[in-house]
């Protein structure tokens, strides 16, 4: 797929993505969300050097001003729920990727734009990043995820005076909230960024990927946490990587894992 709406560096590994869309603050129009999932589901997997992933939006007013809205406008009856459920989907692939995503938010994170932060393993905010769900002010309802990811991070008070008022959270009361890692100027949040995913990458891979699946089977509905975490815990401790892990420890050297 022929990238227009993304731009994709790799530096050291480390894959930034940018969403660059400025004329409309980087919406989320039908073509954007097709080249995510493309990048997400396709070509992350194969790139056998990526440590993890950088998603950002160009420009420094918005990370993503929300779903398309001039494109919802020709949108037939039966069309909503299944855009619903695609655009869920597709920010599973994020929340269940197995190297650590980062949402580097720099601006407005708005309605889609908070729902794919959200979706995102971390997030780190410039000061005036803007947190929020304003699609009651549009007659709708956040169609994303938004109802159950703002809750996850915000707790149920707080996600539903935001919901219910379309009142946007900044950047320093999103951290106090927990909804971002950090608040940072803009060149020390993508420092910072990289430097957490360079530390990830020298952990164990599997062990990171099953990390993740255990954080996730959290919020499942349905799914026991705790067997998740024996199962995972059992495959493990059954790879090379671990050996590797306990026998650099006794040596006193720096592990040298292979993802096996
Ligand atoms: N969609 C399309 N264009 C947008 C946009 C958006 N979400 N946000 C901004 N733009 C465009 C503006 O229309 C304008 O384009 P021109 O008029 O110049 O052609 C350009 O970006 C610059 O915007 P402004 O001139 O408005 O810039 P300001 O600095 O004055 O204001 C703003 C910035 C972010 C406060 C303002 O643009 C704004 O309020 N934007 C809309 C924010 C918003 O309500 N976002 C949430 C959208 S609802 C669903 C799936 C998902 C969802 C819903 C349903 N289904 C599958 C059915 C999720 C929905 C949403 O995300």
């Amino acid at each position: 797929m022929t990238y227009e709406n993304l731009k994709i560096d790799n530096t050291d590994g480390i894959y930034t993505v940018t969403i660059t869309r400025p004329k409309a603050l980087n919406a989320l129009n039908g073509r954007t969300m097709s080249e995510i999932k493309h990048f997400f589901e396709e070509d992350a997997p194969q790139h056998a050097d990526l440590k993890g992933v950088i998603l950002t939006g160009s420009g420094e007013k918005s990370f993503v001003a929300g779903a398309d809205i001039k494109e919802f406008l020709g949108l037939s009856n039966d069309e909503g729920g299944k855009l619903s459920q695609r655009g869920q989907d597709i920010f599973f692939s994020i929340e269940r990727f197995p190297k650590p995503v980062i949402a580097l938010v720099n601006g407005y994170a708005l309605g889609g734009g908070c729902e794919l932060a959200m979706a995102c393993h971390l997030r780190i905010a410039t000061p005036n990043a803007l947190f929020g769900q304003p699609e009651i002010n549009l007659g709708i309802i956040p169609g994303y995820g938004g109802t159950q990811r703002l809750l996850q991070y915000l707790g149920k008070s707080k996600a539903t005076e935001l919901l219910l008022t379309a009142d946007n959270m900044k950047a320093e009361d999103a951290l106090q909230h927990g909804l971002v890692n950090y608040v940072l100027e803009p060149a020390e949040a993508k420092e910072k960024a990289e430097k957490i995913i360079h530390k990830t990458a020298s952990k164990g891979p599997l062990a990171i990927a099953k990390t993740i699946e255990c954080i996730n089977a959290f919020y499942a509905a349905n799914t026991d946490g705790f067997a998740k975490e024996v199962e995972a815990f059992t495959e493990v401790t059954q790879t090379g990587d671990f050996i590797e892990g306990a026998t650099a420890f006794t040596e006193k050297r720096k592990p040298n894992f292979t993802g096996k």
